[in-house]
């Protein structure tokens, strides 16, 4: 049997083909997962119904769900605990901020903008990891993404390396919350991937050219390499960690 037979995993953040939620959706579903989709807006669920019918997966339920609203988020995990009922597992891979505050110096963000990146970026795992962890009556495990410039400043990274310090710190105190129910909570830190949100930052072209430099492995992050390292969180061959930030980035974060 495969890994995640009979594992049911919600996703969230599929954009398009390149986003890496699609990557892990890639991973888990050859894995045997059953997958349920969030999506934001309409114009992202049209090309997620496309993308799966392209790939012959079958989505068990694919809802709306802005992680901005208390509201949206239980409406979004209501519907799945009417329709499904229990989860095994659930990707957090959502993140925001505005694209003027990604260049230039850190110390111009402004109060509504550094607000808004940790509102999407950060708070939004606190909503959702309580909101599913309510439908992981046998257990889960939860995987969110993060970057290297929550550790060090990376050059225009700025207020979203802020945010992502504080969605690793939230990684460690929800994984003391929920680890008492048989949950985990780990954290994915990928290199640079060319994505729709990589575009936002200033100098990704740069980034990704040191990877493949300066790296052990001298080659630059695919999503499916991501996929495959959430996989492992959501399997059962990590059952013995939590709380835990894995690099998946060719060994950048070593050298100095
Ligand atoms: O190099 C990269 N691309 C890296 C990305 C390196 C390391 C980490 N990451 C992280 C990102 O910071 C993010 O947390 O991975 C995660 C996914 O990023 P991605 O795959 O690069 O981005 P993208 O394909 O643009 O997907 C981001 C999605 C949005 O797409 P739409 O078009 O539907 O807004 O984030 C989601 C959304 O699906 N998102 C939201 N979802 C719900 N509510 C919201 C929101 N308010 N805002 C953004």
């Amino acid at each position: 049997t495969k890994l995640l037979e009979g594992k049911t995993i919600v996703i969230m953040g599929v954009a398009n083909e390149r986003s890496i939620a699609w990557g892990v959706t890639k991973s888990l579903h050859n894995a045997g997962a059953d997958l349920i989709f969030t999506n934001r807006q309409e114009r992202s669920y049209k090309k997620l119904v496309n993308l799966l019918e392209k790939h012959e997966i079958e989505a068990k339920l694919i809802v709306s769900c802005d992680v901005a609203s208390d509201e949206s988020v239980q409406e979004a995990f209501g519907k799945i605990k009417d329709e499904v009922g229990t989860i095994h597992g659930l990707i957090h891979s959502v993140a925001f901020a505005n694209r003027e505050e990604l260049q230039g110096e850190y110390a111009d963000t402004s109060r509504d903008g550094f607000l808004l990146a940790q509102e999407i970026s950060a708070y939004s795992l606190v909503a959702v990891t309580r909101a599913a962890k309510e439908l992981m009556t046998e257990g889960g495990s939860i995987v969110t993404q993060t970057y290297l410039g929550s550790e060090r400043v990376v050059p225009n990274y700025n207020v979203m390396g802020v945010a992502k310090a504080s969605l690793e710190a939230s990684v460690r105190y929800l994984a003391e919350d929920v680890g008492k129910y048989g949950i985990r909570v780990n954290a994915v830190s990928a290199g640079p991937i060319r994505t729709l949100s990589a575009k936002g930052v200033s100098g990704f072209n740069e980034k990704a050219s040191i990877i493949e430099e300066k790296a052990p492995l001298r080659r630059s992050i695919d999503q499916d390499q991501v996929g495959d390292a959430t996989l492992f969180f959501i399997s059962d061959l990590s059952r013995g960690v939590t709380g835990e930030v894995l690099h998946v980035d060719s060994g950048f974060h070593i050298i100095g």
